[in-house]
């Protein structure tokens, strides 16, 4: 009988260049082309980041900040904003999630995906990693360097090989191949005094480490030492975990006309909800916070969210509370070209030890799965509530207030 040879997996790592110090340049275009670094003011402060022009003088993440301005005089320094970062890494990470639900987040300028079951909807490793950085920087701005490989240990590596706005492939079978050549340095797990070492001992190469033999690595470096020379050869079998709570679920879409009425707008955030919360409740999710996303005919792009006491994932809830945000965006006047909603801070749902369960809430829950049912069997849209479209009332209280 023939073996079954196992489909090799797609995984892309995708690292953000220079993120904070890019962040700083988009908003305040005069920094563009000129070293800048991103770090605290006083001199016991450390570099966060550094532009890849502040690079070439040698500054770089984690220096002190005495050391940076030593070698690069002339750089514009700039304390950091977590804040913002925090809004542009979410923005970053919805993209991704258009791609494949395994998103595993490492930083806020990081991750690895797993795009294996990907394929049919959006074409190989190298055609989703093209279009994840182009959205990136279409919507964002950013440049984002990308990784395609078999494993996450190899998409790392290959992400950081051309960085800035790199793109690096490594088709299956070609792993120790690609390793070979390149500096022990760049293997996970071998530190500057552990690289000493072994340099020492003439290896230089992670080929040179692929070539020896585990219980010699074992003896080099420890118990770690067997995992490192699986590596160094191109083995790694560890999964992509994805993040729940750092997840989001999200539905957009840009109009072919530009929507400006009410009820045009009700209906565009009514069939984006549809979207959300179908795929809530195929994922067994449910979420604390709702966006709603507006972008005008001149691109400028608002967003106002609301967190609610308890997790929703059922399209009445969603609904209400994007319909309760619309007012608060001042839309009228404008000419909106794409409405979206997420809902985010997730959890798995649904919440098992609730004291008081809320009767109508599960009877919501209940009703979705079986919306999701019908869908499934008669296509999208199977049933609609043409009655959540209604016109919303003027609120008579002001509007919930937004984060941003
Ligand atoms: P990195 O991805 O390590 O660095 P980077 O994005 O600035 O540059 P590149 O990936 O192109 O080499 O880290 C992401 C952000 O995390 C970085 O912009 C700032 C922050 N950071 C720190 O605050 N301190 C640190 O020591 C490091 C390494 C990063
Ligand atoms: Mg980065």
């Amino acid at each position: 009988m023939p073996t079954a040879i196992a489909t090799p997996r797609t995984i892309i790592h995708l690292d953000l260049d220079a993120f904070y110090a890019a962040v700083e340049v988009l908003d305040n275009p005069s920094l563009k082309g000129k070293p800048l670094i991103v770090g605290g003011l006083s001199n016991r402060s450390v570099v966060s980041t550094a532009s890849y022009e502040a690079r070439k003088f040698g500054v770089h993440s984690a220096m002190p900040m005495v050391e940076a301005r030593r070698r690069c005089p002339m750089a514009v320094v700039v304390s950091p904003r977590h804040e913002r970062y925090a809004e542009f890494s979410h923005q970053v990470f919805s993209i991704f999630q258009r791609f494949t639900p395994l998103v595993e987040g490492l930083s806020l300028d990081e991750a690895f995906l797993d795009v294996t079951q990907s394929h049919a909807l959006f074409g190989d490793g190298a055609t989703i990693a093209t279009q994840i950085k182009a959205c990136v920087h279409r919507e964002t701005g950013l440049t984002i360097s990308a990784g395609v490989a078999t494993n996450k240990f190899i998409a790392k590596i290959a992400s950081d090989l051309r960085k800035p706005d790199g793109l690096v492939i490594v088709p299956a079978g070609t792993e120790a191949q690609f390793l070979a050549p390149l500096a022990l340095e760049r293997m996970w797990g071998v530190g500057p005094v552990a690289a000493q070492k072994l340099k020492a001992l003439g290896y230089r190469t992670i080929g040179d480490l692929a070539g020896t033999t585990p219980q010699r690595l074992a003896q080099l470096l420890g118990s770690w030492g067997v995992a490192v020379q699986a590596l160094a050869n191109g083995l790694d079998e560890r999964p992509v975990e994805p993040d729940v709570a750092a997840k989001s679920i999200g539905g957009e879409e840009t109009y072919e006309h530009d929507l400006t009425a009410e009820p045009d707008l009700l209906r565009a955030l009514l069939a984006q909800t549809e979207r959300v919360a179908r795929r809530l409740v195929n994922e067994g999710v449910e979420g604390y916070t709702i966006t709603v996303k507006l972008k005008y005919a001149d691109f400028t792009l608002k967003t106002r969210r609301k967190k609610l006491d308890l997790p929703v994932a059922d399209l009445d809830s969603i609904f209400a509370v994007a319909k309760s945000l619309l007012p608060t965006f001042a839309w009228q006047g404008q000419r909106v070209r794409l409405v979206g909603i997420a809902v985010s801070d997730l959890q798995e749902g649904p919440v098992q030890a609730q004291l008081f369960p809320d009767p109508q809430q599960e009877k919501r829950k209940k009703l979705q799965q079986l919306v999701n049912a019908v869908d499934s069997r008669f296509g999208e849209g199977g049933l609609t509530r043409a009655t959540l479209i209604e016109p919303t009332p003027p609120p008579r209280t002001p509007g919930p207030t937004s984060k941003r």
